[in-house]
């Protein structure tokens, strides 16, 4: 078993670290293939060349995890919705039909997936034993809001169309919620152990609506995956005081804090899980100073219970390689 399924199962102490988009455009080697493959669609489609941006932040920093190397947004993609990555205004998707998710079926859904399938077993043979090969799906409301167009250039709520579309959303989450476990079931027969579920964009919802677009979607995804005994690390970025009730009702194996949480109410009001990140991607643009003086912040905060060493968000595109290996090294080499 890896080290990072131990953790969450077992709910033990061990170090273990691995960073949110590192597989990514801060490392000189991605931009060498991105360069050269401009559809990011079809990148993610590539399985050899998948499963090398997935080993990339292996070899260069020998992490305990690597994450496979796709996107929340191949499931939007696999239900038929054309998808086009703008370098300024990031994905744009075409309208969505609701009757596109009725005419799929699984089987044809899966098959336009089969290459990150592949990766991952590619990945799988390359990777050492103890490291976990993570695989994740954004949460049903988090993919709505791309597959809507719910959010607008600000990254604010669209509220006119939140409120038009509400109707079908119970409708389209159910939906989803089908698709989605398909996506978890085959990525772990393919062998990928722990699965990441991406609410980034939980904190948008509306206080009332909370519970209907994020806890009750997550749930029923973490009970899916209990069941089939696959490891779950929920993140519900942006949720603030309600991180704890998430938790609570949802009851993933470990979650991820966003930057936002103070890590020592994290730690007093988060039980029976795994706590996960919370270092704000940010820090990694400051000083060496900063950057350990913050660090030691979450390591002290969480020494005396099982805590994964990770960021609150993904890892800018502006991070200096550099400034990554030395946290890494300082986190190793903590000895309190
Ligand atoms: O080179 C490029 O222009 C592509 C940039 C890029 C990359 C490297 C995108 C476009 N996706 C990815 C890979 C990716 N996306 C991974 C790979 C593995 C790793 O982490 O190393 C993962 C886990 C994701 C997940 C993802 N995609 C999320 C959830 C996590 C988060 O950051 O909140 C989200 C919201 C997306 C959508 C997406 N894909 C890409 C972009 C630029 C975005 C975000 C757009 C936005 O802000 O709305």
């Amino acid at each position: 078993m890896s080290n990072l399924k131990k953790i969450l199962t077992n709910k033990i102490s061990c170090k273990s670290v691995w960073f949110m988009r590192q597989a990514g455009r801060y490392l000189p080697e991605f931009r060498e293939i991105r360069k050269k493959n401009k559809d990011f669609i079809k990148l993610c489609l590539n399985s050899n060349l998948s499963s090398e941006i997935t080993l990339q932040p292996i070899k260069r920093y020998n992490l305990d995890s690597a994450i496979i190397f796709s996107d929340i947004l191949m499931t939007p993609y696999a239900l038929g919705q054309n998808i086009t990555f703008t370098k300024k205004e990031g994905p744009k998707l075409n309208e969505f039909r609701i009757e596109s998710l009725n005419k799929n079926n699984k089987e044809k859904f899966s098959k336009k997936l089969n290459p990150v399938y592949k990766a991952i077993e590619i990945t799988r043979k390359k990777l050492e034993k103890e490291k976990s090969l993570i695989c994740f799906i954004g949460a049903p409301w988090t993919l709505l809001i791309y597959m809507l167009g719910l959010k607008k250039h600000n990254n604010r709520l669209d509220l006119n169309k939140y409120n038009k579309y509400k109707t079908q959303f119970n409708e389209i989450l159910l939906e989803l919620n089908g698709y989605l476990c398909t996506h978890i079931e085959n990525q772990i027969n393919a062998g990928a152990d722990v699965v990441q579920i991406f609410d980034s964009w939980a904190g948008l919802i509306p206080e009332k609506d909370i519970k209907d677009f994020c806890y009750v979607p997550n749930k029923k995804i973490v009970d899916f995956c209990r069941s089939n005994k696959i490891a779950t690390i929920c993140f519900p970025k942006g949720l603030k005081k309600n991180y704890e009730v998430f938790n609570n009702f949802v009851r993933p194996d470990g979650i991820n804090l966003d930057a936002e949480l103070d890590p020592q109410w994290a730690k007093n009001n988060l039980k029976n899980v795994v706590i996960q990140g919370g270092l704000d991607p940010k820090i990694l643009l400051q000083t060496d100073e900063v950057i350990l003086e913050v660090a030691t912040k979450y390591i002290k905060a969480f020494k005396d219970i099982p805590y994964v060493f990770n960021l609150g968000h993904g890892l800018l595109p502006e991070t200096d390689p550099d400034k990554v290996k030395m946290l890494i090294n300082f986190y190793r080499n903590y000895n309190e």
